[in-house]
């Protein structure tokens, strides 16, 4: 991983380091998902009550990850198709965190979504997690996406800004709760993935560290 610049706070706690991972890192982070991917398949998630499927694609890696379907949203160990424990959060993302998030202890949660031409992400809080003490870091792969964050109630002004392939996004502090979303991703835009479309993920920390972790 290139060494990252500071970053760029675009509201209190809300940093985006653009292309913080080269682009040899952006191929072997690839290359890691597909894997991770093989053997934990992308599933289509549903909403709470409606079951109306959202246009994103989702997996997970790590101990925990996010679910959600007629039940409701939460963190399971398990894929909610195979049963089987989500594979390990692979080595470069663990790097990233540990490079940009400011905390000793590793994320537990690694969502990965991955958005098809046409697919977006309406707007939204993180709050599934039981601890909000540590930010999320989301790291973006592949086409541009067009990324609105705006305030902790959804109708604070948004901003948009651009994420291309490689940048890192840092959600912490009074950002931690902001509402954001994914208005579109513009297709064509990188030839990192064969087929187009666009590759996120998200790591979290969802527990409090262990009493007596160093912090
Ligand atoms: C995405 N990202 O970039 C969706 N959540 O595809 C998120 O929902 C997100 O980028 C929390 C923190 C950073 C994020
Ligand atoms: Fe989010």
């Amino acid at each position: 991983m290139a060494a990252g610049p500071k970053g760029v706070a675009v509201r209190p706690g809300a940093v985006h380091h653009p292309r913080l991972l080269d682009a040899a890192a952006q191929r072997a982070l690839v290359e890691d998902l597909r894997a991770a991917a093989s053997a934990a398949p992308f599933f289509t998630p549903r909403m709470p009550r409606s079951g109306k499927p959202f246009s994103v694609r989702m997996t997970n890696c790590g101990p925990l990850g996010w679910v959600s379907d007629v039940a409701g949203y939460r963190y399971q160990p398990h894929h909610p198709e195979t049963g089987r424990p989500w594979p390990p959060i692979p080595a470069a993302a663990l790097e990233v965190w540990h490079a940009v998030s400011g905390r000793p202890e590793p994320p537990e949660a690694c969502l990965v979504n991955f958005y098809a031409p046409g697919a977006r992400m309406g707007l939204h809080q993180d709050r599934d997690e039981e601890t909000f003490d540590a930010p999320v870091v989301s790291v973006s792969l592949g086409d541009t996406a067009v990324f609105r964050i705006g305030g902790t109630s959804r109708n604070d002004p948004t901003t948009s800004l651009k994420l291309a392939s490689g940048d890192v996004f840092v959600f912490g502090g009074e950002a931690r709760l902001a509402f954001h979303g994914i208005d579109r991703v513009l297709a064509g835009s990188s030839t990192l993935l064969e087929k187009g479309g666009r590759l996120n993920l998200t790591l979290r920390r969802v527990t409090p560290p262990p009493v007596g972790a160093s912090a």
